[in-house]
Parts: structure tokens; C-alpha cells; sequence
């Protein structure tokens, strides 16, 4: 797996890395402020972001008498870590008879080489896994799933091509209690004829999971394509509203230089971000942890901040 470091390089390259220029080894002047808020907004970070991020340190710098440029980035730093809120390691664990995880996202985020990183990750803790390929609507989305399935040894419960997505979701509920499996992973569709067509499916394939099982499903992941940038979070806005997103996968943060996005998705959604990911590889797939996310947006580390 590559390092976060590599992971971020081009979003740290293009932008982060001037933010430090301009927060360098000088007096604050208006003309900092200027070039921090273009270069924020260059960042993918977003405009209501990048507002919100600029009152606080402005706040912070006149608290705190800061004069310098080179101690705003640190405030700088921190801000952002606040922002991204706390880190939630994976609770590899469950006291539930059946744990259910429904996974959506627009076609082509990655959420089926997502899933496969995932279960991989639940059944190396040990986890019995199935995946529900409830996406129906493409024909390869069920051989895609289904070939990996295979490979990893993870049974995959799959419908016909066009079948009732419904149907499937309801089989495989079914069938990961007959085999005792405590983690089932879904699939869903990224694309229908209409996005209305895609989120009243979705919702009902929400509805068929919390009918057979208490409470399912017990997370529900959106994954985000980092190269979308700010298109990103209009899209998202859909599918929170329509089924309740409890956390976010954001894909292929590497070679793209729209890292910025990530601040922008969890200030304007308000749900925290949970893995990235890093590749295309079965191993790409990193928790997210604020703290070290920022870290590695800058060139060099601060003393004392990587302790941990
Ligand atoms: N570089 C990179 N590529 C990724 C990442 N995640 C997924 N991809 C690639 O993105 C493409 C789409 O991934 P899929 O998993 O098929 O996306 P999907 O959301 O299931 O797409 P649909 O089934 O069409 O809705 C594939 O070529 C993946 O290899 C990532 O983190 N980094
Ligand atoms: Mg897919």
C-alpha cells in the first residue's frame, strides 16, 4: 500500500505546498490573508470552507497576538484537523448477529473496488462476509463483484441482469443467516434511467434491509470520487438526503491534486470522512485519521505533531 505521503503528493504538490510559502518566514500582512484565501480556494476547499476557515484564524491570530506567518500555519494546521472532527477506527468487532453495511455512490466512484477492499480487510479480523450485489442494473457490476468474490473466497449473493434489486438484497439477507455470516456488504446501483428512478431504489433497498434485519443497515458508506472535486458534493447532498449516509469513503485521492475536497465534504456534509482510497490494489484502502491526513498535506513536519 502506498504511503499517505505518496497517496497525497500531488494534492500537496500543487497547492499545500504554496499555502507554506505564503505562511513562511515573515510578518502577517493583509496580502497574507489575500493569498491564503485564493490559494484555499484553489484547493478544491471550497468557498463556505474556506470562509469558515479564515474566521477562525483570524480569530485565533488576534487572541493570541500572533504576528508571524509561520505560527498562523501552524494554527493552520490545526483548524483543519478540527475541521475533519475525530478519527473513527473501524470496529472490527460485533455483537450483532448480522451486521449490515449498504454502500452507494454515482457509477464509477469505486464502489465495488471499494467493497472488495473492505471485506478483505473484515475477513482478515476474522469476520464471515457475504456481498449482495444489488446493482442489477449492469450486467458487469454483478460479474465484477461475483470474479472478485471468487478470488477472495467471499460467497456473493447476485440476481439476472435487470432483476429486482429488492429481490436480491432480500436473498441474501436470507442466505447470510442460513450460513451464519455476521457481515453483509451491499452493493448497489450508481446509475438508473433518472437519478429520482436511483434514489427511490436505494431508499427501498434501505427498507427491504430494515425489515429482515433490527436496525440494518447499521452503516451506510457513500463513496466519493476525490477527482470530482466540488462536483462531488452536490452529488453527494443526494444520496445523504435520500438514504442517510453514515460515513464516507473518499477514492482515488492518489494522482489527483483535489485533495482539498476532503475538508469541503465533512464542513459541508457533516459526515465524517472514514477511509481513503489509495490505489487501485486490494490493499489501497486506508483508514482515515485526520491528524495524519493533514500532516501529510504540508512539506515538512512540524516538530512535535508526529508523536503519535
Ligand atoms: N487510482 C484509484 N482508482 C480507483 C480507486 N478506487 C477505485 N478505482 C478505480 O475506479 C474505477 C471504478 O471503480 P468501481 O469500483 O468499478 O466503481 P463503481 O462505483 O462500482 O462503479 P459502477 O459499478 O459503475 O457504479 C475502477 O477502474 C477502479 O479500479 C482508488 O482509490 N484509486
Ligand atoms: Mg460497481
Amino acid at each position: 500500500m502506498p504511503s499517505l505521503r505518496e497517496t497525497l503528493a500531488r494534492t500537496r504538490n500543487s497547492i499545500f505546498g504554496r499555502i507554506q510559502t505564503v505562511l513562511g518566514q515573515a510578518d502577517i500582512t493583509p496580502a497574507t490573508w489575500d493569498d491564503l484565501e485564493a490559494l484555499l480556494l484553489q484547493a478544491d476547499i471550497g468557498a463556505p470552507t474556506t470562509e469558515k476557515l479564515l474566521t477562525s484564524l483570524r480569530k485565533r491570530a488576534s487572541d493570541d497576538g500572533i504576528v508571524q506567518a509561520a505560527a498562523l500555519r501552524k494554527v493552520l494546521k490545526e483548524e483543519l484537523v478540527n475541521l475533519l472532527g475525530p478519527a473513527i477506527p473501524t470496529d472490527f468487532t460485533s455483537q450483532r448477529v448480522l451486521e449490515v453495511i449498504m454502500v452507494v455512490g454515482v457509477n464509477g466512484s469505486g464502489k465495488t473496488t471499494s467493497i472488495a477492499k473492505l471485506s478483505s480487510q473484515y475477513a482478515s479480523h476474522g469476520r464471515k462476509v457475504m456481498l449482495a450485489a444489488a446493482d442489477t442494473f449492469r450486467a458487469a457490476a454483478i460479474d465484477q463483484l461475483q470474479v472478485w468474490g471468487e478470488r477472495a473466497g467471499i460467497p456473493v449473493i447476485a440476481g439476472k441482469p435487470n432483476s429486482d434489486p429488492g429481490a436480491v438484497v432480500y436473498d441474501a439477507v436470507q442466505a447470510a443467516f442460513n450460513r451464519k455470516t455476521d457481515l453483509l456488504i451491499v452493493d448497489t446501483a450508481g446509475r438508473l434511467h433518472t437519478k429520482h428512478n436511483l434514489m427511490q431504489e436505494l431508499k427501498k433497498l434501505r427498507n427491504v434491509l430494515n425489515r429482515s434485519v433490527h436496525d440494518a443497515p447499521h452503516q451506510t458508506l457513500l463513496v466519493i470520487d476525490a477527482t470530482n472535486g466540488q462536483n462531488a458534493i452536490n452529488q453527494a447532498k443526494g444520496f445523504a438526503d435520500a438514504v442517510g449516509v453514515t460515513g464516507i469513503i473518499l477514492t482515488k485521492l492518489d494522482g489527483t491534486p483535489k485533495g482539498g475536497v476532503t475538508f469541503a465534504i465533512v464542513s459541508e456534509l457533516g459526515i465524517p470522512i472514514r477511509y481513503i482510497g489509495a490505489g487501485e490494489k486490494m490493499g489501497d484502502l486506508q483508514e482515515f485519521d485526520p491528524k495524519q491526513f493533514v500532516e501529510n498535506l504540508f512539506e515538512e513536519k512540524d516538530q512535535g505533531s508526529n508523536d503519535d
